[in-house]
């Protein structure tokens, strides 16, 4: 059975999301960032971070959200996981790249312009912040010219992945991105987006 720690208030999202595209029955561990649980000797025999999220796969323990997706898809022989190497390449691409110039530059943005109480929020951090996440949102749109989806003309753990990295951007406005924009809603329009999206603002 596979268990899954990390509530969909955290970047366990995509992971859900992914679960969901893929069918999958899980135990959830709906652990918060930093929740106690998280901490106890126990969750750090699975991930010596403390972090989340982090599956339980029939005892295979792996962490890294955007390791999982492709471990789950390609376990699960899914066409999100393309047969082609060199698109199976560019999935991972895609995503290394997400985790470096975006991933916390969008959560700290966000975090430094609403979703903090305002006494805690830091305009510098934000225009910092800022000023990295535009420039890869113009990579994205560049990309989003050449194709439909990131890799091509399908649908691939690459879209789950960087969409579901930008959970926070839906709440921006992405005008000045078209492509982005549209790809961003048709990627969360998917019914096991909008379903992990559902757990996340309930
Ligand atoms: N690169 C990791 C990041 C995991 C991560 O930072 N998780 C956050 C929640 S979204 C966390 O558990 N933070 C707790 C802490 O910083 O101590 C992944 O994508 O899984």
């Amino acid at each position: 059975m596979l268990r899954i720690y990390g509530s969909a208030n955290s970047r366990a999202l995509r992971v859900i999301w992914m679960a969901g595209e893929l069918g999958l029955e899980y135990q959830h561990e709906d652990w918060l960032p930093r929740a106690p649980e998280t901490q106890t000797p126990a969750y750090r025999a699975l991930n010596a971070n403390g972090r989340v999220p982090t599956i339980d796969d029939d005892g295979f323990i792996l962490s890294e959200s955007m390791a999982i997706n492709c471990y789950l898809a390609q376990k699960h022989h899914s066409p999100l996981w393309p047969a082609d190497l060199k698109q199976q390449a560019l999935v991972l691409q895609w995503s290394l790249w997400e985790t470096d110039r975006l991933d916390r530059q969008i959560v700290d943005y966000v975090r430094h312009t609403v979703a903090l109480p305002s006494a805690e929020r830091k305009a510098d951090i934000a225009a910092a912040n800022w000023k990295q996440v535009t420039p890869a949102f113009d990579v994205l749109e560049t990309s989003l010219t050449a194709s439909t989806w990131l890799i091509g003309e399908a649908f691939t753990v690459a879209d789950v992945n960087v969409a579901g990295a930008l959970y926070r951007a839906l709440s921006i406005d992405l005008g000045q991105w078209p492509r982005l924009d549209h790809w961003l809603q048709r990627c969360w329009d998917r019914p096991a987006a909008k379903a992990a999206r559902a757990m996340r603002e309930k």
